[in-house]
């Protein structure tokens, strides 16, 4: 009877998740399986999970495997969860019984006649990832330089990467976004080239990760679209954290943390080639949790850009009360076409038509 079907069904479920689903992302080695206790040497992103499904922390030292560390609702029912590991990691343990190495695929748990069931089921919702890849790179749309275009990518926790050669304009990002999301990926340090791009439409950064910006973060370069950054870190900015070129535009950075010493976390561009506005940022709930050498944001007040921020939280931070010293929160520029002149500072401004920002906005910590 019914019992009877459904028991069936999911022992039939059960066999094709273990046959199709990978208990690791794509790029990922398994570390140890649930309730084990694991130890990675250091700062090591960890996801938890089974049958596409992971939660992904960076941890450090020894964990337990299991929900304790990656929070409640994340086990996936079903089957063994494992915690594993970007293969390029350097290393990692775990007590009792490791099943460590690559790639087996089957999932510990009463599955070994496998093969035999035909229903389709796939269930999770993300997309890309999956395949056990023997190379240890990044696969298809999460692989660097890829071009994501109209869809959402998921590339499940994984490291990428391909090189960074300082302040350098010339370099190529590591994702070009036409009107798509991206999340879960962590950009390698030393080796985040320029980024990722909007190209065009909208654009969104979920839980991106950069473990140490190169030339700058992320760069707006969608006409009249918007490019929101939700979630993540950004460590070490030299420079610039997220750049915007594009005009009739916006940016949403939301949920968001940097490290380190970061120059700016954002800036409309000064002296681009056909510059212009408006460019519109939207700060909200950011913490800044090193310093910030320059500005938190540098606008173009000729060009009518504005800056709207609100929850920003500043490490250490002993003002708003005079302009003199940094961090500033909200500059306001005179911005060039490139060629033509140079850029103008004029300085730090609250609560202007340019800078939405009171300081009662911005809390030390
Ligand atoms: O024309 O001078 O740093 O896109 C270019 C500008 C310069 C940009 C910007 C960027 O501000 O190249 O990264
Ligand atoms: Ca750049």
């Amino acid at each position: 009877m019914r019992m009877t079907q459904l028991a069936l069904g999911l022992a039939a479920l059960a066999l094709s998740t273990a046959a199709s689903a990978a208990n690791r992302p794509a790029g990922y080695k398994t570390l140890c399986t649930e309730g084990k206790t694991c130890t990675v040497s250091a700062a090591t992103s960890v996801a938890y999970g089974r049958a596409d499904k992971f939660t992904v922390k960076t941890l450090t030292g020894s964990f337990i495997c299991g929900e304790v560390t990656f929070g409640a609702g994340s086990k996936v029912s079903g089957g063994t969860n494992e915690c594993s590991i970007p293969i390029s990691s350097s290393g990692g343990s775990s007590s009792s019984s490791s099943s460590s190495s690559s790639s087996s695929s089957s999932s510990s748990s009463s599955s070994s006649s496998s093969s035999s069931s035909s229903s389709s089921s796939s269930s999770s919702s993300s997309s890309s990832s999956s395949s056990s890849s023997s190379s240890g790179g990044a696969t298809g749309s999460c692989a660097p330089g890829s071009v994501i275009s109209n869809t959402t990518v998921d590339c499940g926790g994984i490291t990428v990467g391909t090189s960074c050669n300082g302040g350098s304009e010339s370099q190529a990002p590591i994702f070009t976004l036409n009107n798509a999301t991206i999340k879960n990926v962590r950009l390698k340090a030393g080796a985040a080239a320029d980024g990722i791009h909007c190209a065009s439409g909208n654009c969104r950064l979920e839980n991106v990760v950069w473990e140490d910006v190169c030339e700058d973060a992320a760069t707006n370069k969608s006409e009249g679209g918007t490019l929101t950054i939700s979630g993540g870190s950004a460590t070490n900015a030299e420079d610039k954290t997220f750049q915007h070129n594009s005009k009739n535009s916006t940016t949403v950075i939301e949920n968001f943390q940097t490290y380190g010493a970061v120059g700016k976390l954002w800036r409309s561009c000064g002296d681009c080639s056909n510059n212009g506005g408006p460019r519109y940022v939207n700060i909200n709930n950011v913490t800044i949790n090193g310093t910030i050498t320059s500005t938190v944001v540098g606008l173009n007040r000729n060009y009518g850009d504005k800056a709207t921020i609100r929850n920003l939280k500043v490490k250490g931070l002993t003002r708003p009360t005079a302009i003199t010293t940094k961090p500033r929160i909200c500059e306001e520029w005179k911005g060039i076409v490139k060629g033509s002149g140079s850029t103008e500072k004029y300085g730090e401004f609250f609560n202007t038509a340019y800078c939405d920002v009171s300081p009662s906005d911005v809390t030390s910590f």
